[in-house]
C-alpha cells in the first residue's frame, strides 16, 4: 500500500512494463520475548498473494538481557506449514525453512541483527497456510525484535539477456521503470555479456527508442526513489552485445549510463548488484530512471570551402584557407568568376553556377571558419 501511494505521487512517468511476474511479500514487522519452548504465529497466507515463492530472507534485532543469557547463535525459526505441537511438527508437515544459526551470528551475548536469506526447501503457494515458528537456544531468553519475513518468488523472467522486459517508449521524460524485486534473481551471470564490475543479480531489459538521442539509465537515489538496493552496476548494450556505457560508481555505490541511442534500434540496459553476498533485508527492489537529451544538431564545417585558390592565388585550393584566398575571392566576385560559385540562392547547397550575393555571405562565413 505504501508503495502504491509513494508511486503515484512520483512526478516522473512510471512505465507500464510487460511480464513482470517476479514478485516479494514481505511480512509486517513484529516482536517476541523468545526461549527455549517453540511459539508460533501465522504469517497469514491466505492474504498471500497465490504466486510462487522460492526464496526467503528473515531478519532480526536480537538481544537479551543478563539475567536471560541467551547467545545470539541459538536463534532459531521454522517457516511450515502447519503448527507445532508439544512433541514437535506433525508426521507430514512441510517444513519450507528449518534455520541454523544466522551466517552472521558468531556466539556473542551483545545485540546484534541476524539474516538469513536462502532458497525455500520447497515451493510454497502463496494463499495457503503458513507459520512461523521461534526459539532461542539453548534453554535461554532473548528478544527477538523487528522480525521481518520476506519471501519472494523465483528468478524473474528477465534474469537473462535472452528474456529481456521490453521498456515501452515514454511518452515523457523523465520516465522510471516500476520497482523490480531482485532477491530472487541468480547470483551467476554465466553467458551473459560482461558488465564493468562483476555483479550479481542482473536483470535484463531492452529499450527501443522512438527518436535518436542521449539517453540515460540510472539507479541513483534522487531519480529512482523506488531502487533500495545500494551496490549497483548498469550498463547498456548494443543489440549484438556490444558494451557501449557501464558504471558503479557514479552516485555514490550507484549507476548512472548514458549512450546515444539510435531510433528503431533495441538496446539492452542491464542493472545488477556490485557486490556479492547476502542482501540486508531492507534492500530488494531495482529502479531505473530514464532521462533523454536531445543532440544537439551538428553544424557542418563549411570553412574548407573558403580554400579555392593556393598560395600563388591560383586554384585550385591548397587545403588552407589564407589571406591568398581571401584576396582571390575579393578580386573576382565583381566579375563573376566561377571559383567565387560557391553555393546555392538559399546559401545552404551546392554551387550553382551564378555568382551572387548568397556566395558572398557564404565566403565570409566559411573563411571565418577556416578550415582545420
Ligand atoms: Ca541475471
Ligand atoms: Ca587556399
Ligand atoms: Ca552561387
Amino acid at each position: 500500500m505504501k508503495r502504491s501511494s509513494l508511486i503515484s505521487t512520483m512526478a516522473a512517468a512510471i512505465l507500464g512494463l510487460s511480464g513482470v511476474a517476479h514478485a516479494q511479500f514481505v511480512y509486517p514487522s513484529f516482536t517476541v520475548n523468545a526461549t527455549s519452548q517453540r511459539s508460533t504465529i501465522t504469517l497469514s497466507g491466505n492474504l498471500i498473494p497465490p504466486l510462487s515463492f522460492n526464496s526467503y530472507q528473515v531478519s532480526i534485532d536480537w538481544s537479551t538481557a543478563t539475567f536471560q543469557n541467551g547467545i545470539s547463535s541459538g536463534a532459531r525459526f521454522w517457516i511450515t506449514d502447519r503448527t507445532p505441537s508439544f512433541f514437535g511438527f506433525p508426521i507430514g508437515t512441510i517444513v519450507y525453512v528449518e534455520s541454523g544459526p544466522a551466517p552472521n551470528s558468531a556466539p556473542n551475548t551483545t545485540a546484534r541483527s541476524l539474516l538469513w536469506t536462502g532458497s525455500l526447501r520447497q515451493t510454497y503457494v502463496g494463499g495457503t497456510p503458513i507459520f512461523l515458528t521461534i526459539q532461542q537456544t539453548p534453554g535461554l531468553g532473548a528478544t527477538f525484535a523487528n522480525f521481518r519475513v520476506q519471501l519472494n518468488t523465483s528468478a524473474p523472467t528477465n534474469d537473462t539477456p535472452a528474456a529481456p522486459t521490453e521498456i515501452p517508449a515514454p511518452s515523457s521524460f523523465p520516465a522510471v521503470t516500476p520497482a523490480q524485486a531482485m532477491l530472487g534473481a541468480s547470483v551467476s551471470t554465466a553467458g551473459e555479456p560482461a558488465m564493468c564490475e562483476p555483479a550479481v543479480r542482473t536483470v535484463w531489459y531492452r529499450f527501443t527508442p522512438t527518436e535518436t538521442a542521449d539517453y540515460t539509465f540510472e539507479t541513483c537515489a534522487g531519480a529512482a526513489p523506488l531502487n533500495n538496493v545500494n551496490h549497483t552496476v548498469a550498463a547498456i548494450f548494443s543489440p549484438t552485445g556490444e558494451r557501449l556505457a557501464c558504471s558503479g560508481s557514479t552516485c555514490g555505490t550507484r549507476s548512472s549510463v548514458t549512450s546515444t541511442m539510435q531510433a528503431g534500434v533495441g538496446y539492452l540496459v542491464a542493472v545488477g548488484r556490485s557486490v556479492a553476498g547476502d542482501l540486508p533485508i531492507t534492500e530488494n527492489s531495482y529502479q531505473l530512471a530514464i532521462t533523454r537529451t536531445a543532440i544537439p544538431p551538428t553544424t557542418p564545417n563549411i570553412g574548407c570551402r573558403a580554400d579555392i585558390v593556393d598560395i600563388g592565388g591560383l586554384p585550385p585550393g591548397d587545403g588552407r584557407v589564407t589571406a591568398d584566398d581571401y584576396i582571390a575571392f575579393f578580386n573576382n566576385f565583381a566579375t563573376g568568376v566561377q571559383i567565387c560559385d560557391l553555393t546555392d540562392v538559399g546559401g545552404q547547397g551546392d554551387p550553382d553556377g551564378l555568382v551572387t550575393a548568397d556566395d558572398f555571405v557564404f565566403f565570409l562565413n566559411a573563411f571565418s571558419q577556416g578550415c582545420p
